[in-house]
C-alpha cells in the first residue's frame, strides 16, 4: 500500500505504457503525462517492477511494458475501480497463509473502512468451523474485506448474506447463473463456486471491525481441484467455458458490494433480504438442516430479519429457527 499521490502516478504510468502497446515511450513523455520529474518516473517504474510488472528500459528509446496476464496487483485493481471507499486501500500479496489474519491485524492497527487484503495464493485458507478453503495460485480471488459499520454486533451476520448477494450479482453480470444456498454458499448447478467467512471484532455493544473473507473460484479447471472437492466445486471459467479477467470481475464485485452496503446502512436489512431471497436456492425447498443440537427435515419457508432460516418440521408442523448449521436440499 502506498500514498495516494504515488499511486496516482503509478496508475498514469501504467495507463500510458499500456496504451502505447508494443511501442517505446520516452521518459520525458512519461514525466509530462504523470506530471513528475524523470527521476520520479524512474523511481515509480522501479516500484512497479517490484509489484510484478515487466517494464523494459532501452537507452534512447524509452520504456515499454510487456503485456502480462491478469494479475491482482494494487495498481491494476485501482485502474477503473469506480467505488467510493471499498477497495480504495489495497494490500496485495503473492502468497500468504490466510488473508483473514493479515486483515485482522491491519484492522487492529486502524486500517481504513473498505480496505482489502488479497493474495494470489493462500497456503492455509480457512473455511467455517476450521474447514480448509483451497486457494491455489492464480485461479481465484482470495480476499478479506475490512468494514467498520455502525451497527449492533448481533447484526453483523447480515453482512454475510449481503456479501453473497454481491457475489451473485457480479457472477450474473459475468454471465454465470449463480444462486445462494443458506447461509453463505454461492452455487452454480449445485456446485460451490464461492464461500464466505465473516469474522467479528467487537465489544458487547460496539463493532470495531468486521472481516469478510470471500473465496471465489474464477479460472480453475476441473483438474485444479483436489480430489476431496472435485465433485462439489466449480469455477466461473468452467461454467462459462472461457477464462475471465479476474481484475474486471473483482471490480464489479466491489462495486456491487459497496452499493448493497450503502443500501443496508441507509435503508436497513429489508432490501438486502429481498435480494437474497430472490437468488436463494434454499427457500421453498424440502431440506434437512443439521445443527450442533439437532437434525430437522422440513420445508424451508424463508429467512427472518436476522438472516435466520425458518424450517417447518414435516411431521409436527412446528417452525424451527436455524441460526447456524448445514443444509441439504432435496429436489
Ligand atoms: P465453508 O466451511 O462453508 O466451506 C468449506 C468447505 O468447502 C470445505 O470443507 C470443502 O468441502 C469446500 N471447499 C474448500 N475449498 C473450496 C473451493 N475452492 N471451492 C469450492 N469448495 C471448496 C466457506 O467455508 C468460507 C470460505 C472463505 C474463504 C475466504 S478466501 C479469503 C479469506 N481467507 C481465508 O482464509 N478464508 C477466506
Amino acid at each position: 500500500m502506498v500514498h495516494t499521490g504515488e499511486q496516482t502516478i503509478k496508475k498514469q504510468l501504467i495507463q500510458a505504457l499500456t496504451s502505447a502497446g508494443d511501442d517505446y515511450i520516452s521518459g520525458q513523455y512519461l514525466a509530462e503525462t504523470a506530471g513528475c520529474s524523470r527521476t520520479a518516473v524512474w523511481k515509480h517504474i522501479d516500484a512497479l517492477r517490484k509489484e510484478g510488472y515487466q517494464i523494459e528500459a532501452v537507452k534512447k528509446k524509452g520504456y515499454r511494458i510487456v503485456p502480462r496476464k491478469d494479475c491482482l496487483t494494487e495498481t491494476d485493481i485501482l485502474i477503473g475501480l469506480e467505488t467510493e471507499f471499498i477497495g480504495k486501500s489495497i494490500h496485495a500479496y503473492e502468497s500468504v497463509p490466510t488473508t483473514q489474519t493479515i486483515a485482522s491485524e491491519l484492522a487492529a492497527k486502524g486500517a481504513a473502512n473498505g480496505t482489502i487484503v488479497i493474495s494470489e495464493e493462500q497456503t492455509e485458507g480457512k473455511g467455517r468451523l476450521r474447514r480448509v478453503w483451497h486457494s491455489p495460485h492464480h485461479g481465484g480471488i482470495w480476499m478479506s474485506l475490512i468494514v467498520k459499520p455502525d451497527i449492533p454486533p448481533y447484526h453483523a451476520p447480515r453482512l454475510t448474506l449481503l456479501t453473497a448477494v454481491a457475489a451473485v450479482l457480479s457472477m450474473r453480470e459475468a454471465g454465470v447463473n449463480a444462486g445462494i444456498k443458506w447461509p453463505n454458499d454461492v452455487l452454480v448447478n449445485g456446485r460451490k463456486i464461492a464461500g464466505i467467512l465473516t469474522e467479528l471484532h467487537a465489544e458487547s455493544d460496539q463493532i470495531h471491525s468486521v472481516i469478510i473473507g470471500i473465496g471465489i473460484n474464477v479460472n480453475q479447471q476441473p483438474d485444479d481441484f483436489n480430489d476431496d472437492i472435485k465433485d462439489l466445486a466449480t469455477s466461473l471459467a468452467i461454467e462459462k467455458g472461457e477464462t475471465l479477467d479476474r481484475v474486471t470481475f473483482l471490480q464489479s464485485f466491489l462495486m456491487h458490494f459497496e452499493e448493497l452496503y450503502q443500501l443496508f446502512l441507509h435503508k436497513g436489512f429489508l432490501p438486502i433480504k429481498e435480494e437474497w431471497e430472490k437468488y436463494s436456492v434454499t427457500i421453498g425447498k424440502q431440506v434437512t438442516a443439521t445443527t450442533a443440537q439437532k437434525t430437522i427435515h422440513g420445508y424451508a419457508s424463508g429467512i427472518n430479519e436476522d438472516g435466520v432460516l425458518i424450517v417447518t418440521d414435516e411431521r409436527t408442523k412446528e417452525e424451527h429457527l436455524i441460526y447456524s448449521g448445514d443444509i441439504t436440499i432435496h429436489q
